[in-house]
């Protein structure tokens, strides 16, 4: 092990800070083309809390080939998991709270930076209703074949215009956690045409072997190049497809995947929730690639079971959770 990949330490700065540092390590080509301009977004009727609350406490059933896809690749893309009403309103509060936060417009061209939020949840109802939903959280299950899962994070993520690559990883990497029940939805606050970096997958899900011997540099992009070039070498299949309004993709643990820089003049943000198997385990030594992960589950040490009340079930829900839901409901 040299300094440049001893990743032991715990990381020791906050969760942007972490995002500042890890798209630095994607590999870019020099583009000095004109950022394309965004299809408006369509001018449609934006729904209440209430309504978006109901639509996202309704099931989605998951035809039988999107399981066997998503266990055979990965991943899966989705259509119709939001409303297109549902995804305006996510994109209006997502904005919001981005503007709070970083005192800069989203899809202000000239700070083309990564931008990213997280434990939006708890402090806000309406986020809240996204993060925990019945909807994610039952997907998620299914998808896993786990008879309950719950929370590790809910994550913010904005491309500004001009940003570049997101770099070949795996969340197998990332989670400090004793399992592979794990599943990102990644559900995109508007629709991504390729030109704004859609999240792309390199299939089917036992591609992560061909790569298992690179090493991780924690500075420069050798390792972005090296899984670029084995996955070349093996001819690795990769979907790059953009996302239609309301489409989600579900990512394993184990799922390589990289996005392509934003070439257009609006932020591609996205909210991607982390769900895991009910009764995983912190693993015993969670490293800088961890980011600030005790964030996310206050008070639970490395090889402690994972169920801080940050990370409620999600799926499925029980009748008190019904009630939480509907008081929220009316107070919101
Ligand atoms: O949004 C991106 O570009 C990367 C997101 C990602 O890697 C993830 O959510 O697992």
């Amino acid at each position: 092990m040299t300094d440049t990949t001893d990743i032991s330490a715990p990381w020791d700065k906050d969760n942007q800070a972490w995002w500042d540092w890890y798209v630095g390590l994607a590999e870019n080509e020099v583009k000095n083309d004109a950022l394309a301009n965004a299809e408006p977004l369509p001018n449609i009727a934006i729904p209440s809390l209430d309504e978006v609350m109901a639509e996202l406490a309704e099931p989605y059933l998951l035809a039988n080939d999107q399981i066997t896809f998503f266990r055979e690749n990965g991943f899966v893309k989705i259509r119709d998991v939001f409303s297109p009403g549902a995804v305006l309103k996510l994109r209006g509060e997502l904005i919001r709270l981005l503007k709070q936060e970083f005192e800069v417009d989203p899809d202000e061209s000239a700070h083309d930076r990564f931008l990213s939020l997280e434990m939006i949840w708890p402090d806000n109802p309406l986020i809240r209703a996204y993060v925990l939903s019945p909807r994610l959280g039952q997907i998620s299950a299914d998808l896993l074949g786990v008879p309950a899962v719950r929370l590790y994070h809910d994550n913010v993520l904005a491309k500004q215009p001009g940003c570049g690559r997101t770099p070949w990883h795996f969340d197998d990497h990332h989670f400090p956690l004793d399992t592979n029940d794990v599943v990102t939805a990644w559900a995109p606050a508007q629709p991504i045409p390729i030109k704004m970096g859609p999240l792309a997958f390199a299939y089917p899900l036992d591609v992560h072997q061909l790569v298992d011997d690179v090493v991780f540099e924690k500075s420069g992009t050798g390792y972005d190049r090296g899984i670029t070039k084995l996955f070349s070498q093996h001819n690795v299949s990769v979907n790059e497809t953009p996302f239609e309004l309301g489409e989600v993709s579900f990512h394993h643990n184990l799922s390589f995947h990289t996005a392509s820089g934003n070439c257009t003049n609006r932020s591609r943000i996205a909210l991607a929730n982390t769900y895991f198997r009910d009764g995983a385990r912190v693993m015993d030594a969670p490293t800088m690639v961890s980011g600030d992960w005790q964030k996310f589950m206050p008070n639970v040490k490395p090889g402690d079971i994972a169920a801080s009340p940050m990370n409620p079930v999600c799926w499925p829900i029980n009748d008190e959770q019904l009630i939480e839901s509907s008081d929220t409901r009316e107070q919101g």
